[in-house]
């Protein structure tokens, strides 16, 4: 087995509970603001996940509720600014908090000399001020979803990752939480750990080498447990 060098984390979902009390209630925000009828309920929400990227489930909502392509992807882009204003907000409140374990698991990573990076399809505007007020400079390279044009399923976001820190994939190991996330990991040459969450408890995680319940489950503790050396 190679050595592991790096880990490269996703955010939404894996680092973070952000999504149904951080991006759902910035979305909701944005619509409110706009004098728009749309409100995106948990279950609803849970439904647009599917569609990564917050201007693209934008648009693909609206096209669905009356807008044309073109309205819609004008809308979109208007709304998704005021939302990301709103979640950077969000985030300075502290109302987006680190998943239990993600603390332990970046102490333990970083005790261990391994190399932590992110990938994520969420916009730099809060992604920055998010991982250093949950967790400090911790993260050698980020890649967000302004970087890269092909959003998740894409390996897009980790391709970049390894492009410019050099490691060879299979000395690295992605961390996710969602089907979309599994498959742009594995389509990158990576090996992932899923660590799911109730949003994403029925997504296919198939091609992960380890299906977990979130990152305090034994069986992810183990895994590095068992490569860190103790
Ligand atoms: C996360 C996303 C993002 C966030 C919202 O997916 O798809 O779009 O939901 O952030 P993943 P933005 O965890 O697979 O990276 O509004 O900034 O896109
Ligand atoms: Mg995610």
């Amino acid at each position: 087995m190679s050595r592991l060098e790096a880990v490269i984390f996703d955010v939404d979902g894996t680092l973070v509970d952000s999504e149904r009390d951080g991006h759902r209630v910035a979305f909701n925000e944005a619509f409110e603001e706009a004098g728009l009828p749309d409100y995106w309920d948990v279950d609803t929400y849970g439904q647009l996940l599917k569609i990564t990227g917050g201007a693209r489930r934008l648009a693909f909502w609206l096209e669905n509720h009356g807008s044309s392509t073109t309205e819609a992807a004008e809308l979109a882009e208007r709304l998704h600014k005021r939302k990301t204003q709103i979640m950077r907000g969000l985030i300075a409140d502290g109302r987006v908090q680190p998943r239990p374990g993600a603390h332990q698991l970046i102490d333990a990573l970083e005790a261990s000399r391994v190399q932590m990076h992110v990938a994520t399809t969420g916009t730099r505007a809060w992604v920055e001020p998010l991982l250093n007020y949950a967790f400090g400079k911790r993260f050698h390279t980020v890649i967000t979803g302004t970087e890269v044009s092909d959003l998740k399923p894409s390996p897009a976001v980790y391709l970049e990752v390894l492009r410019r820190t050099g490691c060879p994939p299979g000395h690295a190991v992605a961390v996710e939480d969602s089907g979309n996330g599994v498959q742009a990991a594995v389509a990158a040459g990576l090996r992932c750990l899923a660590a799911r969450n109730p949003y994403t408890r029925n997504d296919d995680l198939s091609g992960a080498t380890l299906v977990a319940d979130g990152l305090t489950d034994p069986a992810l503790v183990g895994w590095f447990h068992d490569r860190l050396g103790g």
